[in-house]
């Protein structure tokens, strides 16, 4: 373990020498390629790119960076390693997992549960649901300390049910799931990066009434779309601020005073036809501090126990930049001044210059803070920073990536004839999100660049008319983009962050006073039971609690009786302390599956309605006699 910490901290070390010296090259090429537009690159020699990043991985070699990746409509969070693009793990959240009991487990099922609104609790209990099944989680992004990776937090959004969930880096499981109220389909979501993550800041997106009663229809002036701020720290909602349109993505600046969104369907229209009549859009500002001290003197509405306020134009609250028609990706530069608002309709990336917002709010006009607005190619997307001063545009429509400079896009809005366009590549197919190492934190390193890209058309073998999305690792360090490697993904993959692997620091094996299994820990108390050690059967009515620990190949119970149903609570305790030493706990013929990994407890709730003899087995395996992990539940017949 250590030798590999080791190793990835030479890796890093090795990464950022070789940023050094790749920078002047990079700087010195872009003046070339300045002057004498793209046929300026023939000739110019590449660098040894080897030397600088290196790409390939041979067995047993650790990546430098974590990748955590969206899984869309999946639901889950998955961590890939970067450069190998090895998929390492499938983080459960919004789906259910066959393999760890994700949506099953008595702990599982309290996250899922908890935090829905009791409406919704009562409209699934109807369907016979304790929780939502599915989830479409785009936008999954660390916690930040003074504008860098932290390694506390990864938090996402479910824009399928409106809901925000938080993953702890400690294990690499989701602790907090929250539904979001008067609000409809969580989109865009991005931690406060300043001071500290703070707020966790997500975007309704689709407008509906307020209050949503069922007595509004076609009177789109009654719908409204909610920016809402979370508590990071204990996943309250702190407020929300009523705006206007449609928001889309968001992002937060590097001193903690504004967020920011995208906006579209400033028409407030209902139709496509509606929502994209208008020539322009908007970004949404927001003042934190206006709006803390507006909640402060009592200028909210309370909706569904939130305290909201009306942003709408006209509002001290917040700030409308009138940008071209339906922008999409919102991206703040670690420069900690430029933030990219990108056109998705109009060829352009607005560039908006932080501060001078200050003056926005103080009665200037919205559009005296853009500073550029640079024409980049067909279907700007999302924008990605290499801390050089270069950013990097997915553009939707023409399949490619483009870089470009700031600092020039600057100069040509000022009306120099300058050419911030650097070089663009084609990527295969489509690119929506793409993310640079480090990209969006004051540590963005420049080594490398993914674009996520919605069509692989042709560039794997064919499983048929479903095809994988396609993720393309791009290496930046050098003079030129340099594409070394395609990796196919599942329904689909919108965002990711790329975190240098020393920012984060995951437990091996759990420790027995984990917070996950704190209601096992006070009903083993009640019982009289060592959940560590113990193992138990306690009847109590026709509730029946079996308590046993595992330790490879065996659990500590061969076997128990209950009653045909009965409704049992099974407690299993791994006190294996190896790492990598997980058990399972499949219970034949009843749907129960759950993973316990060491010195972790793990429980599930079912009713035992078939009698007989049924096997429970381990399905990690744990062991040279794995097979033989095994016991028998008696379930006795009811007499008839
Ligand atoms: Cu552009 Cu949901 Cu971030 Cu997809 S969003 S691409
Ligand atoms: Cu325990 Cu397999």
């Amino acid at each position: 373990m250590s030798d590999g910490k080791e190793n990835q901290q030479e890796k890093a070390n090795l990464t950022r020498r070789g940023l050094f010296s790749g920078t002047a090259g990079a700087a010195l090429t872009a003046g070339v390629v300045g002057a004498g537009g793209l046929a300026g690159l023939v000739g110019t020699p590449r660098p040894a790119r080897a030397q600088t990043t290196p790409t390939e991985l041979k067995p047993g070699e650790l990546d430098s960076y974590y990748g955590f990746w969206s899984s869309g409509q999946c639901g889950e969070m998955r961590i890939l390693g970067i450069p190998s693009m090895r998929e390492l793990m499938r983080v459960p959240v919004f789906n259910r997992c066959s393999a760890t009991g994700w949506g099953s487990t008595n702990e599982s099922l309290k996250i899922l549960t908890e935090g829905l609104l009791p409406e919704t609790r009562d409209f699934l209990a109807k369907r016979g649901m304790k929780t939502y099944e599915n989830g479409d989680l785009h936008h999954p992004h660390m916690s930040f300390t003074e504008g860098t990776y932290d390694g506390r937090y990864i938090f996402m959004n479910d824009k399928a049910n409106t809901r925000v969930a938080r993953v702890r880096c400690d294990i690499m499981k989701c602790d907090k799931i929250i539904e979001i109220p008067n609000t409809s389909d969580i989109h865009g979501l991005r931690p406060q990066k300043w001071p500290r993550t703070g707020y966790v800041f997500a975007n309704g997106e689709h407008r509906i009434p307020l209050p949503n009663d069922g007595m509004v229809l076609d009177e789109p002036g009654k719908y409204v779309s909610l920016f809402t701020a979370i508590d990071g720290d204990t996943m309250e909602i702190a407020w929300q601020v009523i705006v206007d349109g449609n928001l889309d993505n968001c992002d937060a600046d590097y001193e903690g005073k504004y967020a920011f969104s995208t906006c579209y369907n400033s028409e407030g229209g209902v139709t496509l036809a509606e929502m994209t009549a208008n020539e322009q859009d908007w970004a949404v500002v927001f003042n934190i501090k206006r709006i803390e001290e507006g909640i402060a003197s009592g200028d909210f509405k309370e909706y569904q126990g939130v305290k909201v306020v009306d942003g709408r134009h006209g509002s001290p609250y917040t700030a409308y930049i009138p940008v071209s028609n339906s922008p999409h990706g919102c991206n703040m530069a670690p420069d900690k001044v430029h933030l990219c608002i990108n056109g998705k309709l109009s060829p352009t990336v607005t560039v908006i210059d932080v501060t001078k917002l200050d003056a926005v709010f103080d009665g200037g006009e919205p559009r005296s803070a853009v500073v550029a607005e640079p024409e980049l190619g067909l279907g700007p997307l999302h924008t990605a920073f290499d801390g050089r001063g270069f950013a990097y545009t997915t553009l939707f429509l023409d399949s490619q990536v483009v870089k470009w400079d700031m600092a020039k896009a600057i100069e040509k809005f000022n009306g120099a004839d300058a050419d911030p366009i650097v070089e663009k590549i084609d990527v295969q197919y489509q690119p929506g999100h793409n993310h640079t190492t480090m990209g969006e934190t004051l540590e963005a390193d420049g080594q490398f660049l993914i674009s996520l890209n919605k069509f692989s058309k042709d560039r794997y073998l064919n499983v048929g008319p479903l095809k994988p999305e396609n993720e393309q690792l791009i290496v930046i360090s050098g003079d030129k983009m340099d594409l070394v490697h395609d990796g196919p993904t599942f329904a689909e993959p919108h965002d990711c962050i790329l975190v240098r692997a020393d920012k984060v620091n995951p437990a091996s094996i759990y420790t027995r006073d984990d917070p996950m299994w704190e209601d096992a820990r006070l009903q083993a108390e009640k019982d009289g039971v060592d959940l560590d050690w113990g193992e138990d059967v306690i009847r109590d009515g026709n509730k029946v609690r079996v308590y046993m620990h595992s330790v490879a190949p065996t659990f500590s119970l061969e076997k128990f009786e209950v009653n045909q149903g009965d409704e049992v609570t099974i407690y299993i305790t791994n006190m294996d302390d190896v790492d990598d030493l997980t058990h399972g706990f499949t219970l034949g013929n009843h749907g129960i599956a759950m993973e316990i990994s060491p010195q972790a407890t793990a429980s599930v709730t079912f009713t035992a309605d078939r009698p007989g003899v049924h096997w429970y087995y381990c399905q990690w395996f744990c062991h040279a006699l794995h097979m033989e992990m095994r016991g028998r539940m008696l379930v006795h017949p009811t007499a008839a």
